[in-house]
């Protein structure tokens, strides 16, 4: 009986821990901004505690079972009740415990909050909607979706919104997890300390597609942010070919109504698409920017990402190549 049991257990830790890694996109333990340094110093502050006192607690329990096991000729031990001296320390020390674990909290949590805004600072407004991120950089008049660039050490205010219903912005790497509410502004200012590549999910449920409600933040180099502005704030090159009439085919169909397309269109409800193209992957993290995904995508957008608020367009495989090419075209 002991046997099995034992084998399943050993074989759940090992799957679990398996899923580990130290520092992998979505680890909480391999900081990369000041913020996330100082939530993961509480951390270790914590586990170490924790660890001390799991050692106190079994090394002593151990001692008791060893010492007081039955022995034959040795009968039950004298039994105290009501100790004063024990009673003070076992209620002095766990308080102890909790000022040492109180005291860098809350200077943290202060710290977090963000109250002032650092000079310099690059603002940038983040949307929660359901199942994407909106990211607008208001000073540089620049919109993305699900793709935030961020340059290296310069402070950044993300400023939260939530057009809808309550989610929750969280980048291990780099800070959060803050909600995002309707009605209210909530901010999260951090300094991205490494360029690289960084994931996030939307950590507070919010629907059915909450689980595909991913995003990826890329910390770069101040030149290579500049670049990328540039490249944002500029317009997408003239289609042509089979592109043309892609916009054509946009520009008088529904998908004016929810998307914008610098110069096309001017909707809201959906992704910016002015620089489509630019971005690796679309739907929050879900797919890459590729030609079979985008029109997979296009037929039947509630089919591959349930709930989706981009309707089934009941478009002809025609339409949606022609589409596709003028949305790849839109680098
Ligand atoms: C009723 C509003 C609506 C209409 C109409 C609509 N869309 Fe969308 N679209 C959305 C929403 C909302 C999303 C975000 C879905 C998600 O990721 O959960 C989206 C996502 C997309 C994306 C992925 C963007 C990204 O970066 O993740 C593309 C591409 C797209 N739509 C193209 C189109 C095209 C082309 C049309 C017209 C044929 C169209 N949409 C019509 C609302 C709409
Ligand atoms: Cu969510």
């Amino acid at each position: 009986m002991v046997r099995p049991a034992l084998g399943v257990l050993v074989l759940a830790v090992a799957l679990g821990l398996a899923g580990c890694a130290w520092d992998g996109p979505m680890s909480t333990v391999a900081p990369r901004s000041d913020v996330a340094r100082a939530i993961h110093g509480v951390y270790a502050i914590i586990t170490w505690a924790t660890v001390g006192i799991a050692l106190v607690v079994f090394v002593g329990l151990g001692w008791v079972l060893w010492r007081y096991r039955a022995r034959p000729g040795v009968g039950p031990v004298s039994q105290t009740r009501g100790h004063s001296l024990l009673e003070i320390a076992w209620t002095v020390a766990p308080a102890l415990v909790l000022l040492v674990i109180a005291i860098p909290t809350i200077q943290v949590i202060f710290r977090t909050q963000g109250a002032a805004m650092p000079p310099n600072a690059l603002e940038v407004t983040v949307r929660g909607w359901q199942w994407w991120w909106e990211f607008r950089y208001p000073a540089l008049d620049v919109v993305t979706a699900n793709e935030l660039h961020l340059p290296r050490g310069r402070a950044v205010v993300l400023n939260l919104e939530g057009p809808d219903v309550i989610h929750s912005f969280w980048v291990p790497q780099l800070g959060g997890k803050r909600d995002v509410i309707p009605g209210r502004l909530n901010r999260i200012t951090l300094v991205p300390e490494q360029s690289g590549e960084y994931w996030g999910q939307c950590a507070e449920f919010c629907g059915t597609s909450h689980a595909n409600m991913g995003l990826r933040v890329v910390v770069e180099e101040p030149e290579a942010f500049e670049r990328w502005v540039a490249a944002q704030r500029t317009p997408p090159a003239e289609p042509s070919g089979l592109a043309a009439e892609g916009q054509a085919l946009y520009a008088r169909s529904a998908c004016v109504g929810c998307h914008a397309i610098r110069g096309v269109s001017a909707g809201v409800i959906g992704p910016d698409l002015t620089h489509f193209a630019s971005r690796d992957l679309f739907g929050a993290g879900m797919w890459p920017v590729t030609e079979e995904r985008v029109i997979a995508w296009l037929k039947d957008p509630p089919r591959l990402k349930p709930g989706a608020k981009m309707p089934n367009l009941n478009l002809t495989d025609a339409e949606a190549r022609a589409l596709t090419a003028y949305l790849l075209s839109l680098e």
